[in-house]
């Protein structure tokens, strides 16, 4: 999997580079989270994307597309050698997921602050269904400043949706800036367990400990779980590392260059 994750990275500096626009930073911070998902905690199936019981994934920051795009075509959904027509007119790889042009995608996402909502709904369906699928959705530190986030805590505490895990790759930057000087949301840990989750604390760089708490949220019954993930914006790549400009700044030739001696 730190292979997986290292393929990834590269991929996401080839694409956003091409692009000449994108997410580099956010892409970078949730590349481990989505490899331990995809390569070992999902159940699912890419010659069969539609298999009912499969469990899904919502990326809700989905400004952080490049990574799920580089994931699914690792895994079969989607072809490798089309990522880097990433954001061009056409594409299947458009600038935020869009289920028009990948079917196998969960969800359309982009809009920020859905994507705990949509989880929520296809979790109470998997229940009505008796289905043993489980719903994973990931939101960034920034997002989590929606309102409609603290909506979807409160209902899936309450009809106690344990069969869905919600993620925040806590990277300490949004837009334009840290976190803290915005509107600072900390400490999120305590909200979540305030607003009735299982909540779990991890490094979410450390391969090991996330498939731990993903495990831990699956033994978790009468509750949803919230993963509480430290992060490292723009994780891989030294320039880009904690540096709010690597946001939403395509990296330029030079720097993909350097970038990818960086991720060798
Ligand atoms: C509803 C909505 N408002 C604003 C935006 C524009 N936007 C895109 S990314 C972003 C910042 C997100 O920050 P964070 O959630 O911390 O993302 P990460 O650092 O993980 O990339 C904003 C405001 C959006 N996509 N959706």
């Amino acid at each position: 999997m730190q292979a997986i994750a290292k393929r990834i990275r590269r991929g996401i500096i080839e694409m956003i580079g091409a692009a000449k626009s994108g997410h580099p930073g956010g892409s970078l911070s949730a590349v481990e989270l989505v490899v331990a998902l995809y390569f070992d905690v999902m159940r699912h199936d890419p010659s069969n994307p539609k298999w009912p019981d499969r469990d899904r994934f919502i990326l809700s920051k989905g400004h952080a597309a490049p990574v799920l795009y580089a994931a699914m075509a690792e895994c079969g959904y989607t072809p490798l050698d089309q990522l880097n027509t990433l954001r061009k007119l056409g594409s299947i790889y458009q600038g935020h997921p869009d289920v028009r042009f990948i079917p196998s995608l969960e969800a359309s996402t982009g809009s920020l602050g859905e994507g705990v909502s949509l989880a929520l709904g296809m979790g109470l369906t998997a229940r009505l269904n008796g289905s043993p699928a489980r719903t994973y959705a990931m939101m960034g530190d920034g997002e989590i400043q929606e309102g409609q986030i603290w909506e979807s805590a409160m209902f899936g505490a309450f009809h106690k949706v344990d069969n869905i895990v919600a993620i925040v790759d806590y990277n300490g930057i949004q837009l334009d800036g840290f976190v803290k000087d915005i509107m600072e949301v900390a400490p999120l840990a305590a909200k979540w367990r305030a607003f009735g989750w299982h909540t779990v604390e991890i490094d979410g760089h450390n391969i090991p400990v996330i498939q731990a708490a993903f495990k831990e949220a699956s033994e978790t019954k009468g509750k949803p779980t919230a993963i509480i993930a430290h992060t490292i914006k723009g994780k891989g790549v030294s320039f880009m590392e904690n540096n709010p400009k690597f946001h939403g700044t395509a990296p330029t030739p030079d720097e993909v260059k350097l970038a990818l001696q960086e991720l060798q």
